[in-house]
């Protein structure tokens, strides 16, 4: 076990064995409350072999933060939350949700580009998002995904990161609970296979 562990701590991780999955970026105001609380990110290792998550950093070219020791299974998925007791007060705490330290990387209610490195400063993946992603040709209001309830999703895991594979999550994909008001929830599907996959 321990030769495996270092083995894996020594492969090098490349673009195209994790992606950024899932974002929450405008959490539903009302319900769900401040971003600095509920903001969260979920990654998934879309390779084949565990990979070894320690040292990686979330960035939008200000604030960074630095994923601490994690090994991802292959074809598993991780969070990283704004803040962990609150995430896991609204979605229990069944769900993986890994430590970091640093600063958390905002994330934009209109637009973003959050970069996901390696621990040697290789880009891994890179998402610039827009509020307008998601939405629905003739409101004039607002995607689901932008702080009405719904996280912007990933539709195909190992497609790009244009416009027209992320779309807001499904309400019904996600079981939980309000901490406020007690009703079951659906927001997102953090740690787990995307609604809209
Ligand atoms: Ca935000
Ligand atoms: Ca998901």
């Amino acid at each position: 076990m321990l030769l495996f562990s270092v083995l894996i701590s020594l492969m090098l991780v490349a673009p195209g064995d994790i992606v950024i999955s899932e974002i929450m970026y405008n959490p539903d105001g009302p319900t769900l409350g401040i971003d600095d609380r509920y903001e969260w990110i979920e990654l998934c290792n879309i390779g084949a072999v565990p990979l070894q998550l320690d040292g990686m950093m979330l960035s939008d070219g200000g604030n960074q933060l630095f994923l601490e020791g994690f090994l991802l299974d292959a074809s598993s998925r991780v969070v990283i939350a704004a803040d962990e007791q609150s995430f896991t007060e609204a979605y229990g705490t069944g769900i993986t949700v890994i430590p970091w330290d640093g600063v958390w990387t905002k994330l934009s209610n209109s637009s973003d580009t959050l970069l996901l490195y390696s621990s040697n400063g290789q880009v891994l993946d890179e998402l610039a998002y827009s509020d307008s992603w998601g939405l629905v040709e003739g409101d004039t209001t607002r995607s689901e995904a932008d702080g009405r309830g719904s996280s912007l999703e990933k539709i195909n895991i190992l497609g790009p990161n244009t416009e027209d594979n992320w779309a807001p999550s499904i309400d019904w994909a996600c079981p939980g609970t309000d901490p406020e008001t007690g009703d079951s929830v659906c927001w997102g599907t953090p740690g787990s296979v995307n609604s809209v996959e």
